[in-house]
């Protein structure tokens, strides 16, 4: 089911301190930023490597407001890795299956992701204390 590690997501108060941080530390390019109001985030990917179906990435995510889930994590936990996304190659079959293992899906139906994917989030509780998304990138 799972093809890849698409992008583990951290949360930070600053992205642009973050951004300048991972590229100058790790030597890694940002290659996509977006204003997701729908998940109330600012976020950006930085390029780690090329696999199947798509790539791999860190996720900088930013807050929009305190309330969104990225600002209640940093209230509650501070800043650090929030979710491990998986590149799945349909995520609602995947949603489906995942489902009926008894796991509960977060959305009834995939979401607008980073650089155009379909997206959609695990129950943290049911996979271990790990909030977990997957993955569809857009087919070529
Ligand atoms: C909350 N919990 C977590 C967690 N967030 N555990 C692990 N990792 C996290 N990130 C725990 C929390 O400590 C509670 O445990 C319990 O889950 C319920 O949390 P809560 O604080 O009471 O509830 P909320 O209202 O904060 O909701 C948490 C969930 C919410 C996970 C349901 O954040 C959510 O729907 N997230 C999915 C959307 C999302 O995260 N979007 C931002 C990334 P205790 O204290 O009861 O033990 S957007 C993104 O990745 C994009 C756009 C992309 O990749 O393209
Ligand atoms: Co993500």
């Amino acid at each position: 089911m799972f093809m890849r590690i698409d992008h583990i997501g951290i949360a930070c108060k600053d992205i642009e301190a973050k951004i300048a941080f991972f590229s100058e530390t790790f030597e890694l390019t940002v290659v996509a930023r977006e204003v997701n109001e729908e998940q109330g985030v600012k976020e950006a990917m930085l390029h780690i490597a090329d696999g199947e179906g798509g790539g791999s990435y860190i996720q900088l995510l930013e807050p929009l407001s305190e309330d969104s889930p990225v600002g209640k994590f940093i209230a509650k936990r501070g800043e650090g890795v929030h979710h491990v996304a998986f590149g799945v190659p349909d995520v609602t079959q995947a949603m489906a299956k995942i489902s009926e293992k008894g796991v509960r899906l977060l959305d009834e139906r995939p979401r607008h992701g980073s650089m155009g994917s379909e997206i959609a989030f695990l129950h943290p509780k049911d996979v271990g204390g790990m909030l977990t998304e997957l993955v569809q990138a857009p087919r070529l």
